[in-house]
């Protein structure tokens, strides 16, 4: 109750919020965001109790002569007492993590957008969707290149289902600001997951799993602007329009309509002779 009385915003980003990135993106981030910090709290206020009563009897019980202390053999509320609290302790806080994460992971019936994210060693492709599931059709795609970071344009309120899957191994979908990252696989395992987005911006994203040599070069940038400009940028991708001219079309132009938050990296395959056949032809 007394926490309910002030903002866990606040306090979080008073303390560099507690080691995340900030308190999030999407109506989920900020649940998620909440249950963090409050568990912090939790912790510290464990963590303060603790440490007390340890300095209390550092001090109370220190040693003032030769005589033996009392010997105490149990002392039955005691026992009670750091039984139950611990419980007690552990208990509340799987009832918040329990309802935060069913949150999270809630799907709805009639998702406003449905983007099918593809991952492949090493890049990612993003397909916007005319329906839910494998069978539903693709209407504009991005695809990323060893030169040219993908993004991700998606609108803020409405509700957006992501669907992955991978056409190799195993990659993890991340945007550090989202508070939220999960596992690309391939086969027939097809991961699916929704979110909110309140905040424009643009967002860096990367692979999180460690999928092989190139994993590094796994980012991608996510755009998140108004349902106005995203539904101008969809019509011009679906016109033809390549990612960075959809861009320039909601004002995005010259080096804005490329990523701002990443940068491709340089591979310097061709310096080091890996994965070229000239290299190997000319014997490198
Ligand atoms: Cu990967």
């Amino acid at each position: 109750m007394v926490l309910s009385g002030c903002s866990l915003q606040d306090f979080g980003s008073a303390f560099g919020n507690f080691g995340w990135p900030s308190n999030g993106i999407s109506l989920q981030a900020h649940k998620m965001y909440d249950l963090w910090i409050g568990s912090v709290i939790a912790a510290l206020v464990v963590g303060i109790f603790v440490w007390g009563l340890i300095f209390w009897c550092v001090i109370r019980y220190r040693k003032r002569g030769d005589e033996l202390p009392v010997q105490t053999r149990f002392n039955m509320p005691m026992e009670v007492l750091y039984t139950v609290t611990p419980i007690l302790v552990v208990a509340v806080l799987f009832y918040y993590t329990a309802i935060v994460q069913t949150d999270v992971d809630k799907l709805s019936k009639n998702p406003d957008q449905v983007v099918e994210v593809v991952a492949f060693k090493w890049q990612w492709q993003f397909n916007y969707r005319d329906g839910m599931g494998q069978d539903a059709g693709t209407v504009a795609s991005t695809v990323g290149s060893a030169d040219v970071i993908p993004l991700l344009v998606l609108p803020t309120g409405e509700k957006i289902r992501f669907e992955e899957t991978s056409k190799d191994v195993i990659h993890s979908f991340w945007v550090p600001e989202l508070l939220f990252k999960r596992d690309v696989f391939p086969g027939n395992v097809r991961n699916v997951f929704e979110v909110t987005l309140d905040k424009e911006g643009r967002y860096v994203g990367r692979c999180a799993e460690l999928c092989g040599t190139y994993h590094a070069f796994m980012q991608f940038e996510l755009v998140v602007v108004s349902p106005e400009k995203f539904d101008q940028y969809l019509a011009a991708r679906k016109n033809g329009a390549t990612t960075q001219e959809g861009m320039a079309a909601i004002g995005f132009t010259g080096k804005e309509s490329y990523a701002v938050t990443t940068e491709p990296l340089n591979t310097r395959r061709q310096a080091n002779g890996w994965n070229q056949h000239d290299a190997v032809a000319a014997g490198k």
